[in-house]
């Protein structure tokens, strides 16, 4: 397969100036009507250049004409992908006709059916499997699309922009007219038809124009699309009060799908959603995907700016807007809940799957050079990195310049479709901030690290700290220039007193330019404990040789609340990091009391923050523990996880218990922030409570899972007592719950899940039973993702087996899927390209499934690139 490179970037030679589509809608075929009109593009140099039309192989061009004539063969090349059109006008009418089979596309990329109703996805090139144009962002055109159907099955016909016009016609057809009156490329594109229903409202924007709102979805469903109207309302609201940005049409449409490779996507005015991303009730949503709905709704809404009115020129740009975007929404999630809760979400995502990616064989800088398949570049590189590196920017400028660049950037470039240059060069422009050197972070992959020692001297009362980074290599970057670092930095006294800095504040963000610098502070007579990276101010690992007294002290007194929660970590991995160690030499386990003094400190401490006390108290994840090893001991993190769990239980069993009363209340569900809080620590000291493996506690998780009246309770309980020893009980809860919730498919995603992340033995073969339980569909990525990547990646004991045999499960899966769903297939590889980072006995398995996949005849680009990346 061919390799796309930045570099050879150039402008199209031809425009589009209006696109007008016709969809006849069948059983078994779809034809789409097309018209153009096409104009030379004034800034291409070649005047003799042809015009390139994207058209998927299996496309049927039924007719082709310019201006009304049909092209002579010459004129007319296929080759591929491409229909080649030489010898043209200036300007022109081009007008196609194209046979395409949407009831058989199993891809779910252009346009397909989602049970029964049709719907597309055309970013990333989706639409040229809809019909030929000059699929590439930088080509914007309007939009007007006429949807035709047969109108008992299909009563609701939607596509981007107003509804302007609607008829009958012959045989019980009817059709519906839509104009988008702004210029966008073809990946924002969308139609829907379908038998849905709807929930309506409306938003008034700051000037005061009435928007209608629309939610739509299968009937079943219509008790569930409140919450995510509500999201909706309030994004709207954040976006005008924090950037400025109002909305710009009159109506915004979201439709809820089953069958979506991703969680959402912003076509203009008419976002599809993931049923996972958008349905959302009490008794059928955890607080967990109460979060993402609202999070997702608001992401999809603020690409309508950073996405839509100014979009990207060419797909290496892709962070441009979702970069962006991530941070938006993630300000937007700080502040409609908990800032700190958030932050730490955030970044324990990022250091455990992006640090991974950005240290694995697919590392990309957040903008590539070069592709074989975009759609495998849809990352945590491009989009939680890209994020990081908007939000650092955020960090250097302050929150009033930052918002200066922003408002230029979307005035300068509404309409347009640019670059992540063009956003560097808006923030700078606005606030005289030389950016130059953090240009880096664009094209530099790789996780930085900050390598810091201190020096106290009590002569000088000055204190220094000497910050030495490095990056190591990634393909095809051997060698990396010093980044530009914002390290915001706390010292603290003796007594956990803060000091005032150079800045004459408590906190300070040192910029770190150099491979190694110094950073000096006067006028301290004592030497304090630094608080490092206050607020994870960089996406870098730190390394700063911290005694485990330093960091209960940092535990107990930083005022930084993240950096409260990051002092724990470190304390935990330190502790969990020396047991790994001694596991493989069978030195006998003994855990620190230190970490039972902190855990206790924060389980007695009255008035702090619940949702941070349960964070304080989750010990280390085994994927971040895994990501920080060198060779990663599957058995050994997850036994020593499991001994240190089962000690700080039995321990500290009587807080637990305490703690878990006081906050199991009767109250009625709410989504809120506090309530959810409150959940989550219950929750989490029931997991304690039930580790120490008596009956009372595993009795007490049943009472709950009978007694809840909300799915966060009654699915943390379930899955307690399914992974807990007592498997007679487990099978009991999980055909109960099988049994009362076997119509919402949300629900049996969770159960599921759940059965897929069982640590005991037999995993697979539960696993492999699962795939023909009636419950799974194999063409639904979210049953694919539910139970087969929850399978390898949540349960690494039983997908590490040393007999290899989760890795050969794994390789049949991508092998079967490669034809069916080549996007869903090479993100589900993920797990077996981390090969390098085992022992050589998994390694040598890992890889030859690897090369298994590999020999197969018709690998799709996307599973090809990703496993020839991983292989060499
Ligand atoms: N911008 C959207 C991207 C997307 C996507 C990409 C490839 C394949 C399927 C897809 N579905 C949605 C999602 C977003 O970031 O908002
Ligand atoms: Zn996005």
């Amino acid at each position: 397969p061919k390799v796309i490179y930045l570099k050879d970037y150039t402008v199209p030679s031809f425009l589009i100036e209006s696109t007008e589509l016709r969809f006849e809608l069948f059983e078994e075929e779809t034809i789409v009507h097309a018209e153009l009109k096409v104009k030379r593009n004034p800034a291409c140099e070649k005047s003799a250049a042809s015009l390139e039309l994207f058209g998927h192989e299996e496309l049927e061009l039924i007719e082709l004409t310019i201006d009304g004539a049909a092209l002579d063969e010459k004129s007319v090349q296929r080759e591929g992908e491409l229909l080649i059109l030489s010898s043209l006008p200036e300007t022109f009418v081009l007008k196609s006709s194209t046979r395409i089979h949407p009831e058989t596309n199993t891809a779910l990329e252009g346009l397909y059916k989602s049970d029964g109703m049709f719907c597309t996805q055309c970013e990333a090139e989706g639409f040229r499997r809809i019909t030929f144009f000059p699929d590439r962002p930088d080509v914007m055109s309007v939009f007007r699309t006429t949807v035709e159907a047969d109108k008992k099955r299909y009563p609701v016909l939607l596509s981007n922009g107003n509804p302007v016009k609607t008829g009958e016609n012959a045989e019980g057809r009817h059709w519906v007219t839509w104009e988008d009156p702004f210029p966008k490329p073809a990946y924002l594109f969308a139609l829907v038809a379908g038998d849905l229903k709807c929930i309506e409202d409306s938003f008034t924007t700051m000037s005061g124009r009435e928007v209608k709102l629309v939610i739509y979805a299968e009937e079943k469903d219509l008790d569930k699309l409140d919450y995510a109207m509500l999201s909706l309302q309030k994004s709207m609201k954040w976006d005008e009060e924090v950037y400025g940005r109002e909305y710009d049409l009159d109506i915004y449409m979201i439709v809820a799908v089953d069958f979506f490779n991703m969680g959402a996507m912003e076509n203009k005015g008419l976002n599809i959603f993931n049923t996972s991303c958008v349905l959302a009730n009490p008794k059928t949503t955890t607080d967990a995907s109460f979060q993402r709905v609202e999070g997702v709704v608001a992401h999809e809404y603020f690409h309508n700016w950073s996405g839509n009115r100014v979009t990207c020129r060419d797909w290496f740009q892709l962070s441009l807007k979702e970069g962006f975007t991530v941070f938006r929404d993630a300000e937007f999630s700080a502040d409609m809940n908990s800032r700190t809760v958030k932050r730490v979400e955030d970044v324990s995502l990022l250091r455990t799957a992006q640090f991974a990616e950005d240290a694995g064989p697919m590392a990309h800088p957040i903008r590539p050079d070069s592709f074989i398949e975009i759609s495998n570049f849809y990352t945590m590189t491009v989009y939680e990195k890209g994020a990081e590196v908007v939000r650092m920017i955020h960090t250097l400028l302050g929150p009033e310049l930052f918002r200066k660049g922003s408002d230029l950037y979307f005035e300068r470039h509404d309409g347009q479709a640019v670059t992540t240059e063009d956003f560097v060069q808006a923030m700078e422009d606005a606030s005289g901030k030389d950016l130059g050197q953090f240009r880096a972070w664009y094209h530099q992959a790789g996780t930085p690290e900050l390598h810091i020692t201190d020096e106290f001297d009590g002569q000088k009362e000055e204190y220094r700290l000497t910050v030495r980074q490095t990056c190591p290599a990634t393909p095809g970057q051997d060698k990396k220039t010093p980044f530009q670092i914002p390290l915001s930095v706390g010292l603290l006294d003796q007594e956990g007193n803060e000091l005032r800095l150079t800045n004459g504040e408590y906190s300070e963000v040192l910029e770190v330019t150099e491979a190694e610098q110094t950073f000096v502070f006067k006028g301290i007579n004592a030497k304090p404990v630094p608080s490092l990276l206050r607020g994870f101010s960089a996406p870098v690992k730190l390394h700063y040789a911290y005694q485990r007294d330093e960091l209960m002290f940092l535990m107990a007194n930083d005022t930084d609340g993240f950096s409260r929660w990051d002092a724990a970590q470190k304390l935990g991995v330190d502790i969990m990091q020396e047991l790994i160690g001694g596991y493989s030499v069978d030195r006998p386990m003994a855990l620190d009391s230190r970490l039972i003094a902190a855990y206790r400190a924060v389980l007695e401490a009255d008035g702090l923050d619940k949702a941070m006390v349960s964070k304080v108290l989750t010990l280390p994840s085994q994927a971040y523990l895994s990501e920080l090893s060198e060779v990663i001991d599957v058995d050994a993190i997850h036994n020593v996880r499991e001994f240190i769990r089962k000690k700080l239980a039995f321990e500290l069993e009587p807080l637990f218990l305490k703690r878990y009363q006081e906050n199991n209340l009767e109250v009625d569900y709410s989504p809120d922030a506090d309530s959810i809080a409150r959940r989550s620590l219950k929750n989490l000291c029931l997991s304690y409570l039930v580790a120490t493996q008596k009956t009372e506690y595993l009795q007490l998780a049943k009472e709950q899972y009978a007694q809840s009246d909300n799915m966060t309770d009654m699915q943390s309980a379930l899955a307690l007592v399914a992974h807990s020893d007592d498997k007679v009980a487990g099978a009991e809860l999980l055909d109960d719950f099988y049994a009362q919730w076997k119509d919402e498919s949300l629900v049996v995603n969770l159960w599921l899940s759940i059965q897929a992340a069982d640590p005991s033995e037999g995993a697979l073969a539960r696993v492999e039973s699962l795939m023909h339980h009636p419950a799974f569909d194999a063409k639904n990525p979210n049953k694919l993702r539910s139970l087969i990547s929850v399978f390898c990646a949540q349960n690494p004991v039983n997908f590490h087996a040393k007999d290899g045999s989760g890795y050969q499960f794994l390789a049949d899966r991508i092998i079967e899927l490669n034809a069916q769903n080549p996007q869903i297939a090479s993100r589900m590889l993920t797990p077996l390209t981390r090969w390098k980072k085992y022992a050589a006995d998994r390694q040598v398995l890992m890889r030859a499934q690897l090369e298994r996949i590999h020999q197969c005849d018709d690998l799709s680009k996307d599973v090809f690139e990703v496993v020839s990346k991983s292989l060499v």
